[in-house]
């Protein structure tokens, strides 16, 4: 029997909108691993939600006046929503602060780590508002980086020299409640000893799987030696610290510490939900049987691949991710702009919710963000591309192809397919083993996570089709030879069918247009598998009506 699989999306923080990095980050390569073990009949349960607590979400809502599980809350049915109108469909979306698991799950795992001993209660150094009398943790502090002498830095790392930043290392450091200078003030709180976990992060390093540029990154952290990691905070929103400890008052979990066990808490969400019972999470997160895989953004990978390790083994009872799949940052270049990062603040960003208002179509950015995924390195999502890419790739090479052989078979024969006694001839034959070929190339490499080659090669093959009909001239052949005709035209059904089948996981939405243009139920639909690809479509099958498929795009 095969094993079940869950997998999971970095929860985003419930505090704005998702823009095209977030979707190229990672929920895309998750969504077409998803459909493709779906379409192999395996045992999937995809997991994601909103990151509700932490600074992010507090500082937005002081900003806007609300309450942090208000801004939450509205974020979270806007986000969920963009994913479902772009295909992205989980088994369960929940949040962090609106959940009937999360508190308690995120409690227990804190009890559990602090029980075994594994947490060293310790007083240190943190700045403080005087004005606003409160600790201010992360982001509520900024100042000069003490190693490179960059203004303006974040109190947690220097995005300049890439340093971890301190309350020794931020110089002129103030707040940014009211900008006034932060003072320093001391505290205690829980910390989690990674020194301990060293071997453990480097032994599942070894077999996990993740992309090369992962392993180098979290090999060169380890071998510059881990640290002891705070996981707790000094601030009003989040998951209170369960300890009976009088200094543990008005502290809360660090929100990275909660974060990841959200997948847990969503996992007893959805179980209770289908099941019945919640308890069956236990399945997916502790049976040897289920293989569990994280989809992340780079900037998410310490947490993952260092502290979450840690966690999940100090803890005990969880296995641990077989795979941490990382991809890079995506920038963006406008018209007649440089490239620059995905920024909020600056507003440099297309936004999900945006390009689908205004009429985008939700396979064209998955084709195009898959085109260009940053699974090597970073990548740039230029906005001109993704309107040329449109209009060439999906609406030239998949939508021409669709169109103009459905059309052309169905004015001249009709609805039905109709085998000829004429044999195939030999480029009728290599193109009906590039055909069968292509399945198992595009399933291999799915399965290696190269998504953007896996859908490139579809695309070749895609061309291959074109290639195949302007030799084989049907037009002309048409006049002479209605068998040779219509066995190019049937070996096109043929192709298209697989192309139908082997591009859900990439655009959902066309395959499905695809398989009901070539006249095939949505029922049959449902039941189809990545081995059907291979399967013809049988004499006498009735075809569908051709539609366009990709409307072009004239205005830039
Ligand atoms: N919310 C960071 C982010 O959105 C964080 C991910 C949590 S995953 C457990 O990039
Ligand atoms: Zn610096």
């Amino acid at each position: 029997m095969s094993k079940k699989i869950l997998v999971t999306c970095a929860l985003p923080y419930s505090n704005g909108k998702l823009h095209v990095g977030h979707i190229a980050g990672c929920y895309l390569p998750a969504d077409i691993f998803v459909r493709y073990q779906r379409l192999n009949k395996r045992d999937v349960m995809f997991v994601s939600g909103s990151d509700d607590h932490g600074v992010p979400i507090k500082l937005t809502a002081d900003k806007e006046g609300k309450t942090p599980k208000e801004v939450a809350t509205y974020f979270y049915h806007q986000q969920k929503e963009s994913f479902k109108k772009l295909g992205i469909n989980f088994d369960v979306y929940g949040s962090t602060c609106n959940s009937n698991y999360h508190t308690k799950t995120s409690q227990d795992f804190f009890k559990t780590l602090f029980d075994k001993g594994f947490f060293e209660k310790k007083s240190s150094k943190q700045f403080f508002d005087d004005v606003a009398n409160m600790f201010l943790p992360d982001r509520y502090v900024k100042g000069t980086c003490g190693y490179c002498g960059a203004k303006d830095q974040n109190s947690d790392q220097c995005e300049e020299c890439g340093k971890e930043l301190d309350v020794e290392h931020l110089k002129d450091a103030y707040s940014i409640i009211n900008k006034s200078p932060a003072s320093v003030k001391d505290t205690f709180h829980w910390y989690l000893d990674l020194t301990k976990f060293e071997e453990t992060v480097s032994q599942w390093l070894n077999i996990a799987d993740t992309r090369e540029h992962t392993k180098k990154f979290v090999r060169g952290l380890v071998s510059q030696g881990l640290v002891k990691r705070s996981m707790t905070r000094d601030i009003d929103w989040g998951i209170p610290v369960p300890l009976d400890d009088p200094d543990a008052k008005n502290k809360v979990l660090y929100v990275w510490f909660d974060a990841p066990i959200g997948y847990i808490s969503n996992t007893k969400e959805i179980c209770q939900d289908k099941f019945g019972n919640f308890e069956e999470y236990s399945k997916w997160w502790k049976d040897k049987n289920t293989d569990i895989y994280h989809f992340i953004g780079e900037d998410n990978t310490v947490f993952h691949c260092v502290i979450w390790i840690a966690m999940l083994k100090a803890e005990g009872s969880f296995n641990l991710p077989k795979g941490v799949i990382v991809n890079n940052y995506l920038n963006i270049k406008f018209p007649g702009k440089e490239i620059e990062k995905i920024s909020k603040s600056r507003g440099s960003a297309v936004w999900i919710q945006d390009y689908l208002e205004d009429g985008g179509n939700p396979d064209s950015l998955r084709y195009y963000l898959t085109t260009v995924a940053p699974e090597k390195s970073r990548s740039v999502f230029i906005v001109e591309d993704l309107i040329q890419k449109h209009n060439s790739e999906l609406g030239n090479a998949l939508g021409n192809f669709v169109n103009r052989v459905l059309s052309f078979y169905k004015k001249y024969y009709g609805e039905k397919i109709e085998y000829t006694t004429k044999e195939l001839n030999s480029i009728d034959k290599d193109f009906e083993n590039s055909r069968l070929e292509i399945i198992n190339k595009v399933g291999k490499l799915i399965e290696e996570y190269s998504f953007k080659q896996a859908q490139d090669s579809l695309f070749d093959f895609i061309r291959s089709c074109n290639k195949y009909i302007d030799e084989k001239q049907p037009w002309t052949s048409r006049k002479t030879d209605e068998a040779e005709t219509k066995n190019t035209l049937i070996q096109c059904f043929n192709a298209m069918f697989t192309i139908g089948i082997l591009l859900n996981p990439f655009l959902p939405f066309s395959a499905k247009k695809i398989l009901s243009q070539l006249g095939i139920s949505e029922q049959i639909q449902n039941s189809l598998t990545w081995q059907c690809a291979k399967e013809k479509l049988e004499n006498g099958h009735n075809l569908g009506n051709p539609e366009i498929l990709f409307a072009k795009i004239e205005d830039k």
